[in-house]
């Protein structure tokens, strides 16, 4: 880091201090933190480690010892508060989704690359060592043709009737909840390792509860607790993927398996020290480690010896010290950036379309660029 940015969080709970964390791990300090009054502000600075807590988001937004607004808010609020920063002329890394909206999306992207400014969208497990590795060796042709991506992310925080979230509620979380909270992650992922793109879709999204309790009330619910999604790809695959809150169990169990003519390539997120590479003549398990490891990309994120796990916060960390190497003007390759949050809107925009109309579903054009991969000899090989 040639010098130090200065970060300041808009929002105090469980992912504000994953960014705090993330912040000091790249280097940088956190000058400021914002909540949902001047009290719980001050009382989250000291728990974030924050410098100041700052009397509102705008007073934040305009503190000039900010460099970089992060945003960690209930998702109806994130299109009017990266609006805000990017008018300031600051950095932004917002918590996806990027906006409930693909129109929000759009224009914050747009308002975005105008003024300049650095994004992000934390997409992160692009960030574990076994994906890189996966993406580079899939990306050289070591898959040969993939013709099959498929996968699941389950988890069972939602389990109970009695659970609930601010997610829950669609004027908070927006018009899906399950798909559009980690659904996305996974798509982010597929794309981003395999070089496909979803061209259409078709979803079903369902509730283990219609009911849930808010304020000691049972209430109707019109999110969804899960998906189903099959989709074929711009390059000849098919896929699906099955999305949950309420899988009793699953804490966190991001899964893909990635299957083309030579060799598959797996990752369980809840094992990330390991990546499966399956051939017909031979198997393995590759442990995790920069010398085990075969990549640039994978060597890049692997900072600890095999049986060793870097895990999700370790992820998190890398994803902002690439931002804020790009805020310094050395943009590392694979950054998402709100061009990618704008693609993951434009994805769950078709789920929640495809489930209403029971039908197939074109996704648009492919809106996020991942310019190394357009070039890629073994993309070119894909497409033969
Ligand atoms: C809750 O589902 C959550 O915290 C998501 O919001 C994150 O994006 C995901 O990485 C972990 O689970």
């Amino acid at each position: 880091m040639t010098f130090q940015l200065r970060a300041g969080i808009i929002g105090t709970g469980f992912m504000g201090s994953v960014h705090a964390h993330a912040v000091r791990a790249a280097g940088g300090v956190v000058t400021a933190v914002a909540g949902s009054s001047k009290g719980s502000a001050e009382a989250a600075a000291s728990v974030l480690g924050a410098q100041a807590a700052a009397e509102s988001a705008d007073a934040l937004i305009a503190r000039a010892d900010v460099d970089v607004v992060h945003i960690c808010t209930p998702n109806a609020t994130h299109a009017g508060l990266a609006r805000k920063a990017i008018a300031a002329g600051k950095s932004v890394v917002c918590e996806k989704p990027l906006a409930t909206s693909v129109e929000d999306a759009r224009e914050l992207t747009e308002l975005a690359e105008q003024a300049g400014v650095v994004t992000g969208v934390p997409f992160v497990y692009r960030f574990y060592p076994a994906v890189r590795e996966a993406r580079d060796r899939i990306l050289r042709g070591d898959a040969g043709r993939l013709w099959l991506l498929h996968g699941s992310y389950l988890q069972d925080w939602l389990v109970g009737a009695e659970a609930t979230n601010w997610r829950v509620d669609s004027q908070l979380g927006g018009a899906s909840r399950a798909f559009g909270d980690i659904g996305v992650h996974w798509c982010d992922l597929m794309e981003f390792t395999t070089g496909h793109r979803i061209t259409r879709l078709v979803a079903k999204t369902s509730r283990a509860y219609d009911e849930r309790e808010t304020g000691g009330q049972l209430s109707s619910v019109a999110t969804e607790d899960g998906a189903t999604i099959l989709f074929e790809t711009d390059k000849g695959a098919t896929g699906s993927l099955v999305v949950s809150q309420v899988s009793p169990g699953r804490k966190n169990r991001l899964w893909f398996s990635f299957d083309g003519t030579e060799a598959s390539f797996s990752f369980n997120q809840e094992q990330p020290d390991t990546l499966h590479i399956g051939t017909t003549g031979s198997s393995s398990d590759i442990a995790v480690g920069p010398q085990t490891l075969a990549t640039p990309g994978g060597r890049r994120y692997s900072k600890l010896p095999p049986g060793h796990p870097q895990g999700y916060q370790d992820s998190f960390n890398s994803f902002v010290a690439d931002v804020y190497a790009a805020v310094q003007g050395q943009p590392p390759e694979g950054l998402p950036t709100f061009r990618d949050g704008l693609r993951a809107a434009l994805i769950t925009d078709a789920v929640v379309t495809s489930a209403a109309r029971q039908s197939w579903v074109d996704v648009p054009g492919s809106e996020t660029h991942f310019e190394s991969l357009t070039s890629s000899p073994a993309l070119e090989r894909q497409k033969q």
